[in-house]
């Protein structure tokens, strides 16, 4: 056992380096490591870089170090949210991207259909957020975008839906979060969004999903 204490040590200590990054919408900020278990990702104020976004058939994509990761994406409607709070009504999260899980390490394209959620004041012309929460061993992550919906854009403008697999070591260099080896080949190419296509279940997203309520309660 004690083998295992120690194989798990520098897997935590390469973990800062990397965690996953929000790459489409555009994030609040600057990807800080360190800073990404708080809320939106260290960045609590709402910004002026809004993403004009499709109000349906919209999706986000992700960069993660992680293999085997949980993850979803709430929304506020809040104009400036700033707590975990306004990305819930009545103590509910606002799930605007069904928890999903994925196995590799890699980018992916999640689907992002807003209106198909429900969410009252997610409509045409809305300032929203998306916060993504995000779970790969090592607590939840987040990352926030700002957005405006348009029901005009049929679709994402001028971005590529496809998903990537890796097993490049998480964080480069010595120290590195290296996901043990695995039958996948290196920059291996799927398209189409896996992660929309499981999810709701396990208890991995039971577990995210009740520490993202101990958050909103706090
Ligand atoms: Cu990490």
């Amino acid at each position: 056992m004690r083998f295992t204490a120690l194989a798990v040590l520098p897997c935590l200590f390469g973990a800062a380096s990397a965690h996953f990054r929000l790459q489409y919408p555009l994030p609040r900020g600057n990807f800080v490591a360190d800073k990404e278990p708080e809320f939106c990702g260290g960045y609590p104020e709402v910004t002026t870089n809004r993403t004009v976004f499709p109000l349906s058939n919209g999706f986000f994509t992700i960069k993660s170090g992680h293999p085997d990761f949980t993850l979803g994406a709430i929304i506020s409607t809040v104009t400036n949210p700033n707590s975990f709070d306004n990305f819930s009504v009545n103590g509910v999260n606002q799930i605007v991207a069904p928890y999903g899980k994925e196995p590799n390490a890699g980018t992916f394209c999640v689907p992002l259909n807003i209106s198909a959620a429900g969410i009252e004041g997610a409509k045409d012309g809305a300032n929203v957020t998306i916060q993504i929460v995000f779970a790969g061993g090592d607590g939840n992550l987040y990352q926030c975008a700002d957005l405006t919906l348009s029901a005009n854009l049929t679709s994402v403008p001028d971005q590529t839906c496809e998903n990537t697999t890796s097993t490049t070591p998480h964080g480069s260099g010595s120290g590195g979060h290296d996901a043990s080896p695995s039958a996948t080949a290196p920059g291996s190419t799927q398209t189409g969004g896996a992660l929309g296509v499981s999810h709701g279940t396990s208890a991995a997203t039971a577990v995210l999903l009740a520490v993202a309520g101990i958050a909103a309660a706090l």
